[in-house]
């Protein structure tokens, strides 16, 4: 953690579908849910989202009567940024929580698919950014281990109530060069270590020591209009993209 404010792009997931307690949002304007991110470069790469099942979120009022998905503390915030219709006040439209925003198919900028799904991620701090976060598993060693559990364990699903096609079907997007990581580097410093799940605390610290660092300074954009381009000069470029185009909005915190 550094000592200054943390600057996040919230990223705009669009729901495509409002399931079982979102229905009660149906008239109330297009649904988002907001990811908290440091590398909105890396939604090339996404596959899923991710929140904390037994974690508290709501539905905010959210600009241009949309509707935000995020955590309280996190609309707070948003609404003293400006970023709400009312400063210091944001409207709570529906209380939900994890488990009920798990399944639902969300568009997302830049992402390759047309639709990804929200699974449950257990290690979501809901302290620190939306408690949405989006899911690349070719650069998140978090991500790849959360993926993979819930791939190889038929339990693990049934327990959220997790489809297999929510999940079997999303393979590692390549996006990113490291030299000497190649293009899906978390995959490759989880294998190397031997980290076998997502409870596996301590290596997951060191591959994402490994690879975060030299994801941002050496990477090389392997995909999009930045091909070619290093990560570090692509990032803002793309992240000033995205939030002129509607697509994410910044926030710190
Ligand atoms: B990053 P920092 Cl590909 N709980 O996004 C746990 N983790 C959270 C979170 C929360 N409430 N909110 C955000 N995050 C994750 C992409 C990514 C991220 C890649 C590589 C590195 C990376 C895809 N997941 O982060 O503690 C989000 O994952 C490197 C640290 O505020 C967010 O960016 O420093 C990052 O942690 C924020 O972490």
């Amino acid at each position: 953690e550094g000592v200054g404010p943390q600057e996040y792009t919230l990223i705009k997931m669009q729901a495509l579908e409002l399931k079982g307690k979102l229905a009660e949002l149906a008239d109330k304007g297009p649904v988002y849910l907001l990811a908290a991110t440091l590398r909105p470069e890396t939604m090339y790469g996404q596959t899923n989202c991710w929140v904390l099942p037994e974690g508290q979120y709501g539905a905010f009022r959210g600009l241009n009567g949309e509707v935000w998905v995020c955590t309280q503390r996190a609309a707070l915030n948003l609404s003293y940024q400006e970023r709400t219709p009312v400063r210091g006040s944001p409207e709570l439209l529906l209380e939900l929580s994890g488990q009920d925003l798990i399944g639902t198919p969300v568009k997302s900028p830049l992402c390759p698919h047309e639709r990804v799904y929200v699974l449950p991620l257990l290690t979501i701090l809901t302290n620190k950014g939306t408690g949405v976060v989006t899911s690349v598993p070719s650069d998140s060693p978090d991500d790849y281990t959360a993926l993979q559990d819930l791939k190889k364990k038929p339990k693990l699903r049934e327990k959220y109530g997790v489809c297999d096609e929510w999940v079997l079907p999303f393979e590692v997007i390549p996006i990113i060069d490291i030299p000497g990581f190649g293009n899906q580097a978390a995959v490759k410093v989880c294998e190397d270590l031997k980290i076998a799940s997502q409870n596996d605390t301590a290596k997951l610290a060191e591959a994402k020591n490994m690879v975060y660092l030299k994801g941002f300074t050496d990477g090389v954009m392997a995909v999009g209009p930045y091909a070619g381009r290093k990560v570090s000069e692509a990032k803002p470029i793309i992240r000033e993209e995205m939030v002129a185009a509607g697509g994410a909005l910044m926030y710190s915190e």
